[in-house]
């Protein structure tokens, strides 16, 4: 990857995600704009239930938001989307593809992230070349409802054995930050906590401050 963008995603402290889930295409770009304002240092498109034109369309309309804010876009799931629009980022799941079958369709001037959920799988990606990782999901989310959250117990663990920047996510929000960087995390990532705020812009800088 390279050394800039490496940068970006090594300094990023706070990520969030454009849920479609949560999110009406209409309102897509206003989110995206309340997000980047707010503060969010890395931004994800994550659409688990449309299709991939749709997906691209909404990528491109965040995109040009996104970069002036300087704002890396992450793509969800889809790297063919990602290689098309030229996006900063892309993330994989444990059950998609593999992260040198996803580096070799995006190219070098994309970072790849990876979910994982268990100590193990947080060194099995570090191994396998990932960027960065998300490590969670650290409480029960309605985000992400069929997965077991893994708690507290291992973010110190991880931290120690994994030298990547390390995102923790699920259930992530203001009334619970202190205990989650008490445990010992630097990065999180925050959904459902920001895409549902009365004031979006308003509740991610106050998260960011208390992160920095
Ligand atoms: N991935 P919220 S948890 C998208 O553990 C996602 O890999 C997770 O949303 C993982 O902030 C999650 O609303 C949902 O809980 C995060």
């Amino acid at each position: 990857m390279q050394s800039a963008l490496m940068k970006r995603i090594q300094d990023a402290r706070l990520y969030g995600i454009v849920d479609l889930g949560y999110v009406t295409a209409e309102n897509v770009e206003h989110m995206t704009d309340q997000l980047c304002l707010g503060g969010v240092d890395v931004l994800q498109l994550r659409a688990k239930k449309l299709a991939p034109q749709e997906i691209e369309r909404l990528a491109r309309l965040m995109l040009p938001i996104t970069r002036s804010h300087g704002v890396p876009l992450v793509i969800n799931d889809h790297l063919e989307i990602a290689a098309a629009i030229g996006s900063e980022g892309v993330h994989v799941g444990q059950d998609d593809d593999a992260v040198a079958k996803a580096r070799a369709i995006v190219g070098p001037a994309c970072f790849v992230g990876k979910s994982t959920h268990s100590l193990a799988q947080a060194v099995a990606a570090q191994a396998e070349g990932a960027d960065y990782i998300g490590f969670g999901p650290l409480y029960a989310t309605g985000t992400k409802p069929d997965y077991v959250p893994i708690g507290l117990n291992d973010i110190t663990e991880v931290h120690r054995r994994v030298t990547l920047p390390i995102f923790c996510i699920g259930g992530v929000n203001a009334g619970r930050l202190d205990e989650i960087i008490a445990a010992g995390a630097r990065r999180v990532v925050v959904v459902s906590a920001f895409l549902l705020a009365g004031d979006v812009n308003a509740e991610v800088s106050a998260l960011k401050n208390r992160l920095v």
